[in-house]
């Protein structure tokens, strides 16, 4: 059986505000697979936010830290093995910026069965201000 849209779960969804002069900012989650098959994320899209893509930091050819593209822009989900945007790792790139993010807003992920079947899912992220990032742990709450 393939995956259905509510056996792909993103818990804690929420974003840092953008700062002052900044055109980026960053959105994370832990993205849950209750399904019995890998997904990909195939595809980042918001109608608030110009451009959503995945984005990791790590460590650049000359051993500086730094923030990498995911050259597939897919994100694998297995299932059993919670996948963790946060901050200083994967993230949700959130590029373009011309103003502040509103309270709330949705990106929709486009997700790829291993099976085949595709399906959309949109979730609802909440902004937080970056001196709240480091109080918002999305470990703590319940992983389904
Ligand atoms: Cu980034």
């Amino acid at each position: 059986m393939s995956t259905q849209s509510n056996q792909i779960q993103f818990i804690g969804a929420y974003a840092g505000q953008k700062n002052p002069g900044a055109n980026s900012s960053a959105a994370f989650a832990l993205v849950t697979n209750l399904g019995s098959e890998p997904v990909n994320i195939i595809k980042w899209k918001s109608t608030t936010v110009p451009m959503v893509m995945p984005m990791y930091f790590g460590l650049d050819q000359e051993n500086i830290w730094r923030m990498i593209d995911v050259p597939s822009k897919k994100v694998n989900i297995d299932p059993g093995i919670p996948t963790l945007f946060a901050p200083g790792y994967l993230h949700i790139m959130l590029n373009n910026l011309t103003s502040e993010l509103p309270d709330s807003f949705d990106i929709t992920f486009t997700i790829e069965c291993k099976s085949g079947p595709v399906f959309e899912k949109t979730v609802t992220f909440e902004t937080v201000e970056w001196d709240q990032l480091a109080k918002q742990n999305i470990l703590s709450k319940p992983v389904l």
